[in-house]
């Protein structure tokens, strides 16, 4: 019994995985193992012999039985460690580049937000209003009259009409100013709003594209005068461009507006790239003046009453101006290393507070 005892435990010890550890376990304690063979000698022993014999079997069963259990746990100790060390994973490294890059605010989005933001502090509410207009918003209300070569068709974008059809004719907007006279006939005076927006123009070339993005303002009050103007714009710049900003009014000619006048901003020409708010050359970037008698009438406000000053500025322009964007027309050609590079974190939305 101990050579059968100190086989086994050889065996046991030997057995270097699972599977082999269970054909030790059959051949030595299994329905038809040694120790079970040797249980079946017990019928033909006598009494006295069987009493020790027979608990000697028990034994030995029991003590194959742990050494097995033993062997076993073991085995798997030794198969978790080597999965934990073939697993191991360094928590510390930085993570995984996402395949697609995200996306990004497009400067003209960006600079729309910047400028609404501005003029929301100084009170003026954002009005909008369809793109594409009758002749009659986007002209006659403006007091342009029919002559006029901006109504020509080098100019504007006519929708053209078969014969019969005999609705006004429509444009596309040429600029915001239409939403201007749609608010005045809705909410009369008083009156302070922006409208930022796309306009088109039958124009390209460097500095020009057939859409563009303006913002335009309307202010109608009792006392309304130029003075507030100036005030309204050298505020608007100096936020914009994050230092005080000097504007300069030139006389000028717009047939909504009378008296009229072109706003220049204070700016430096060194090295080839214009600084605003500093040396002493000008760039012109906006047009305005107080709002025409007729098209105060026009947006059902009695010019008697009331009086107020208009503005229009083009954010593209003003965009290249802040970003140093060079070209007009990238804006417009969806270039992705283009947009990445110009282009904005959709989290850094622009907040007064936050600095635009
Ligand atoms: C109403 C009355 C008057 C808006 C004005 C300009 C002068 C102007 C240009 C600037 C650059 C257009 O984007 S641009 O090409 N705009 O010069 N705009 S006064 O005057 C208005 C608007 C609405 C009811």
């Amino acid at each position: 019994m101990d050579d059968l005892r100190q086989k086994f435990i050889d065996l046991i010890a030997g057995a270097t995985d699972e599977a082999t550890l269970e054909q030790v376990r059959l051949s030595a304690i299994g329905k038809k193992g040694e120790v079970a063979l040797k249980m079946r000698e017990l019928g033909r022993m006598t009494p006295e012999e069987r009493q020790t014999v027979g608990p000697a079997l028990n034994a030995l069963k029991d003590e194959i039985a742990s050494a097995i259990a033993a062997r076993k746990a073991g085995l798997e100790d030794a198969a978790l460690d080597a999965r934990l060390k073939g697993e191991w994973l360094d928590v510390t490294l930085p993570g995984r580049r996402r395949g697609a890059l995200p996306g990004t605010i497009h400067p003209i989005s960006q600079v729309w937000e910047e400028v609404t933001a501005i003029f929301a502090d100084m009170g003026f509410a954002v009005a909008e209003g369809p793109q594409i207009e009758t002749d009659w918003y986007n002209f006659d209300a403006l007091n342009i009259p029919d002559h006029h070569p901006a109504r020509g068709e080098m100019d504007t974008f006519y929708m053209h009409r078969t014969e019969d059809d005999d609705r006004p004719p429509h444009v596309l907007r040429t600029h915001t100013s239409p939403v201007q006279i749609r608010s005045m006939q809705q909410q009369g005076a008083p009156i302070r709003i922006i409208c930022p927006g796309r306009v088109y123009r039958a124009d390209y070339d460097q500095t020009h594209t057939p859409m563009f993005h303006q913002v335009e303002g309307l202010v109608l009050d009792k006392g309304t005068s130029m003075a507030n103007l100036k005030w309204v714009l050298e505020e608007f710049f100096s936020a914009y461009f994050g230092t005080t900003v000097k504007t300069r009014f030139r006389a000028s000619h717009f047939p909504f507006t009378e008296p009229s006048a072109e706003v220049d901003i204070q700016c430096s020409w060194e090295g080839g790239t214009v600084k605003v708010g500093e040396g002493d050359g000008w760039l012109e970037v906006l047009g305005s003046g107080m709002v025409h008698p007729h098209v105060l009438r026009a947006g059902g406000v009695n010019p008697d009453d009331w009086q107020g000053f208009a503005f229009g500025m083009g954010i593209d322009r003003i965009a290249m101006l802040k970003y140093g964007i060079p070209d007009l027309r990238a804006f417009f050609e969806s270039d992705l290393r283009w947009l990445r590079h110009y282009g904005f974190s959709p989290l850094a939305v622009p907040t007064l507070h936050g600095g635009v």
